[in-house]
């Protein structure tokens, strides 16, 4: 599905390869030639912009990680980018705290809604879940039979409705009765769909959406309209506020370029792609495999991957060595937290670990993107003195410091006291020795937590 795209990049890296070094002018030229690849595969253009914008900058900036080559350096920093571009991590599907959760399925007519609905139930079904569908399209008789039909097809449950169930709100109710009453966990609602968008189905999304608060509203998106399927996610998204994206028909000669420009485009994550019209053909969209796809070169990928895990090691070696000799300082914490943004959602990470001593209460606290981003600007402020050693920083410099970072003195006296407390109890951790080394040992950590509580 992203053949030409896969194809041409490829290129790009080859001859850059055949180069032999890497200069401003052939740099350019790749850059050049990236671009003009990205806009043939249909990728919106302010996404294009961002993209060789972001390459560009790294590129010239980022130290070039010694056991690479130059261009295996590019392709590390495309790859990087690439997945950035795609949503950084899967995006799941979301649940109500009270099952029946309810999902409502949206989009234009004939996008594959009522398609992209029974291969939903279908999956879910196969992943732990009960589903049950409702059509709530009530203007065509032949819809609902059509996902009745789908529902026999997949030996799934549907609310049929009865004859005097004549609005979609009635439909919405009775269904989510049903749910209840069958003990169903999920209410999957295939909605109508119109050529374009107007103010009436608006309305009554709108209406259904109030009613049934649905955990996710599911914006179903042809990839062989392209562009016009990214618009349309847009403007559904500023009046309905969708929660994600099934792109369907990826299996079609799409170039590919509403994937790519989705995310960015209506900040919505894409959940799943659509890739056949069989009712198995739904995948669950993963931006690192989809990324890998694209530039394919799956050797220097994994070669590239390789060395991360290396220079991750070695940074992970130093930091317990650090630790141990109590020279853990805030340019060394502000390292950490830029590791744990790399890796994901800190929760998920914890939630990996043993439930033992000091780890457990880590277990609550929670780092968000802003804090991650306010705790490193604040560090950046300090002076390289200031980050050796953190008496130093007094009352006057906490508010120069809350001043040079856009924060607030609170903030800064916050950072210094989760600054001591990660100090001391690492020091506590790394007393605590064999024990936890060897249970920590047979779990597989990432990089940077690793080096903060492995192998001690
Ligand atoms: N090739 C392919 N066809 C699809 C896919 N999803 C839906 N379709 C087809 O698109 C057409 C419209 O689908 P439908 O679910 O009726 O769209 P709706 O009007 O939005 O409910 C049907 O012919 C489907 O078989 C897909 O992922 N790949
Ligand atoms: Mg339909």
């Amino acid at each position: 599905m992203f053949d030409n795209l896969s194809e041409k990049l490829q290129r790009v890296f080859k001859n850059l390869r055949g180069e032999g070094k890497l200069t401003a002018e052939n740099m350019e030229a790749a850059l050049r030639e990236i671009r003009v690849a990205l806009l043939e595969a249909d990728v919106h253009f302010r996404v294009v912009k961002q993209f060789i914008e972001a390459v560009k900058l790294q590129a010239m900036g980022e130290e070039v990680l010694s056991a690479l080559s130059p261009t295996q350096h590019v392709v590390k920093i495309v790859r990087d980018e690439m997945i950035k571009m795609l949503g950084s991590h899967q995006a799941k599907l979301r649940f109500a705290n009270e099952p029946p959760s309810a999902i409502m399925i949206v989009g234009l007519q004939g996008s594959g809604k009522t398609t992209s609905t029974g291969k939903l139930a279908r999956w879910l079904s196969k992943n732990g879940h009960q589903p049950i569908m409702v059509s709530v399209d009530v203007y065509r008789p032949a819809a609902r039979q059509q996902l009745a039909v789908v529902a026999r097809d997949i030996k799934l449950p549907i609310y049929a409705g009865t004859a005097d169930e004549t609005k979609p709100s009635e439909l919405a109710k009775s269904a989510r009765r049903e749910a209840v009453q069958t003990g169903r966990d999920v209410l999957l609602v295939d909605t109508a769909g119109r050529l374009h968008i107007d103010d009436q189905l608006m309305t009554e999304l709108q209406e259904l959406k109030e009613q049934l608060n649905p955990s996710e509203i599911l914006f179903v998106a042809d990839a062989m309209t392209g562009q016009d399927a990214v618009k349309s996610a847009d403007e559904f998204h500023k009046r309905l506020g969708i929660t994600g994206v099934i792109l369907t028909k990826m299996d079609g000669d799409a170039r590919g370029g509403a994937a790519l420009s989705i995310r960015q485009i209506t900040g919505q994550p894409l959940k799943f792609v659509g890739v056949g019209e069989k009712f198995d053909a739904l995948e669950p969209f993963h931006p690192d495999r989809v990324a890998q796809r694209i530039l394919g070169m799956g050797d220097m990928l994994s070669l590239i991957e390789k060395v991360e895990g290396s220079i991750d090691q070695k940074k992970a070696e130093e930091m317990q060595r650090k630790l141990i000799d109590n020279e853990f300082t805030l340019e060394d914490f502000r390292d950490q937290i830029k590791q744990i943004r790399k890796l994901g959602p800190l929760e998920s990470l914890l939630g990996m670990m043993p439930n033992i001593g000091p780890i457990k209460d880590l277990k609550n606290v929670k780092v968000d993107e802003n804090e991650i981003t306010r705790i490193v600007a604040i560090i950046d402020s300090m002076t390289p003195r200031e980050r050796e050693n953190h008496m130093l920083v007094n009352g006057a410099r906490r508010r120069r410091i809350a001043k040079g970072s856009g924060t607030s003195v609170q903030d800064v006296n916050n950072l210094l006291k989760q600054y001591a407390q990660a100090r001391k109890m690492m020091k506590s951790l790394s007393g605590m020795g064999g024990m936890l080394g060897k249970r920590m040992g047979k779990l597989k950590l990432p990089g940077g937590l690793g080096g903060m509580f492995g192998g001690m």
